[in-house]
């Protein structure tokens, strides 16, 4: 009886060293697996934008596209977005609208960002005829609904239609910096009324601190 008890928390010591071990190692293999280049690490700062349309722009009269801050879970104003100076940023932008829309030449490739890149989620809206894989360097006007750009940093972050994009980026010491949506996507002929001209919605500061 004494020899059989024994045995039974040896055997149990056994399957929980094994089980224990085994999800360790389960564990330090899904941190390497190839997705990693775009989950967090801790030396960076996380900032998610979204961008819904539809919004009432009342000294426009008309419902216009919006960039928002999510904030602890709240859409909070986009007019000022505090960000670390001389940081690693990794930048998600949710976005809802559609395009297409066209910018002009300087704005039509990703700048400012890590290899002056940005990654697609899902491949979301990617024209895979002329993109391959997850890492794209430009976006087809027929595929463009925004961008996230701050000229004073080099920084052009393209938005496809219906869309989620990760870019990373480095922020200078400190400073106020615009950012502007360079697609034309507000109201009038140009489409740079409306939104476009509105802190918050197309357009506002980086505030670097
Ligand atoms: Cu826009």
């Amino acid at each position: 009886m004494k020899t059989i008890e024994t045995w039974f928390y040896v055997g149990l010591l056994a399957v929980i060293l094994i089980f224990g071990v085994g999800m360790y190692y389960e564990g330090a293999i899904s941190h390497a697996s190839p997705s990693t280049s775009t989950q967090s690490s801790t030396n960076e700062y996380n900032i998610t934008l979204v961008i819904t349309n539809q919004n009432y722009l009342a000294s426009a009269g008309h419902n216009q596209p919006a960039y928002y801050v999510l904030e602890n879970g709240k859409l909070m104003s986009s007019a000022q977005i505090y960000l670390p100076g001389d940081s690693l940023i990794r930048m998600t932008i949710i976005n809802y609208d559609t395009g297409p829309g066209t910018t002009s030449s300087t704005y039509s490739k990703v700048t400012g960002t890590l290899n002056n890149t940005e990654y697609v989620f899902n491949d979301t809206s990617v024209n895979t005829t002329a993109q391959t894989g997850h890492w794209i360097s430009s976006v087809p006007f027929s595929d463009l609904a925004h961008t996230f750009t701050v000229p004073n940093m080099n920084l052009n972050i393209m938005v496809p239609s219906e869309s989620i994009v990760v870019a990373y980026f480095h922020t200078p010491a400190s400073g106020v910096y615009n950012w502007q949506c360079e697609v034309g996507c507000g109201t009038g002929a140009s489409g740079w009324g409306g939104a476009m001209e509105t802190p918050g919605w197309m357009q506002g500061e980086i505030v670097l601190d």
